[in-house]
């Protein structure tokens, strides 16, 4: 009735920006992410009567499950996953990011990626990759694709019940090992506007909403090639196209969403000035002002050395593609 397990972050080559079912969390269009190496969510469940409620302890503070901030997430989860198991018993949940939160990582996917490896495993659910992936998916969207490693596409599916949208492994980890992503912190300021409500808001608002969705079918098509081919070209290009598109339904959502800040914007045109002198990298972002920098091993160095530079920089992290969520036999409790 206890198990343990990492899950990693994702981060989106090609994004899932908004929702066709709330209830059954079900994107209007596929995506297409990088699992990063060891910016990850550590998680540790254990069902018994002796808690008499449910307890939450998120990155070392006692969280209420049923409070306003967390019904919609981890207390609906847990709703969940007791109509699946029919197990009613009362659960405590220990999670640590070691990654800040502040980071504009998606804390969400790597958090209910490791809880639905976990809650599968304490409760001997006996679900397959897919089927974590789908239940990961009610937790919140983007955990859908963290439940592999390496390169994941999450597919938009058909079907009203949602059967067929789940996360499909693209390339493992080993299969394209000097692909690198830089993430650059450029505030520790908390969002104003979470992705769910901004996501939902742009669906019923914004007139360049349509024109994302016709063109994110195209964009998967070049990012899976890019990647089983290594194309880093072809990955990076499309990428940023497609990152500049989901903003520019941000930016066209009545009242505007603009996450980005002004080290944003130097990150974004340093980066175009490097691609223009012949030094290859990309950009992404994310419902945040942090920027991912897309660029090969080889280029690293000279990157890491220009970044340095950059006024608007708090912090980096530097990732690469990284594992599977997996069951660990180090328990927070
Ligand atoms: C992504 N984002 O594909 C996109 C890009 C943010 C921008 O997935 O409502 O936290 O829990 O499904 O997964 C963030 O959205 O939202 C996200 P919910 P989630 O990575």
């Amino acid at each position: 009735m206890k198990a343990s397990v990492v899950a990693n972050a994702n981060i989106a080559l090609v994004k899932y920006w908004g929702k066709r079912n709330k209830e059954l969390m079900l994107p209007n269009n596929g995506s297409i992410s990088m699992t990063t190496q060891g910016l990850s969510a550590h998680t540790t469940v254990e069902f018994n009567e002796k808690y008499g409620k449910d307890i939450l302890i998120l990155n070392g503070k006692e969280i209420d499950i049923h409070s306003e901030d967390y019904q919609e997430y981890v207390g609906n989860f847990m709703r969940i996953v007791r109509e699946i198991s029919g197990n009613k018993t009362p659960v405590k949940i220990v999670s640590n990011n070691n990654f800040p939160t502040a980071a504009g990582l998606a804390s969400s996917a790597a958090g209910f990626a490791a809880l639905s490896v976990a809650v599968n495993e304490a409760l001997d659910l006996g679900m397959n990759k897919r089927e974590l992936s789908m239940l990961a998916r009610r937790g919140s969207g983007s955990a859908t694709r963290s439940i592999y490693g390496g390169f994941v596409e999450w597919k938009r599916g058909e079907k009203v019940d949602g059967n067929d949208s789940y996360a499909e492994q693209i390339a493992k980890p080993e299969d394209w090992k000097e692909f690198r992503m830089i993430v650059c912190i450029t505030s520790r300021k908390e969002k104003k506007i979470k992705s769910r409500a901004g996501m939902s808001q742009t669906v019923k608002t914004s007139p360049m909403y349509k024109a994302w969705l016709e063109t994110v079918e195209k964009d998967l098509e070049k990012v899976r090639k890019g990647i089983l081919s290594r194309d880093f070209t072809l990955v990076g290009k499309t990428a940023e196209e497609n990152c500049l598109k989901m903003h520019a339904t941000m930016i066209t959502t009545k009242p505007p969403i603009i996450y980005w800040g002004p080290g944003t914007m130097e990150i974004i045109h340093s980066v175009m000035d490097w691609r223009d002198s012949g030094l290859e990298a990309y950009f992404t972002i994310d419902a945040g002002p942090q920027v991912k920098i897309m660029c090969l091993e080889k280029d690293i160095e000279e990157i890491l050395t220009r970044v340095k530079e950059l006024k608007g920089i708090e912090d980096f992290i530097v990732t690469k593609p990284g594992e599977d969520a997996k069951v660990v036999n180090e328990h927070l409790f």
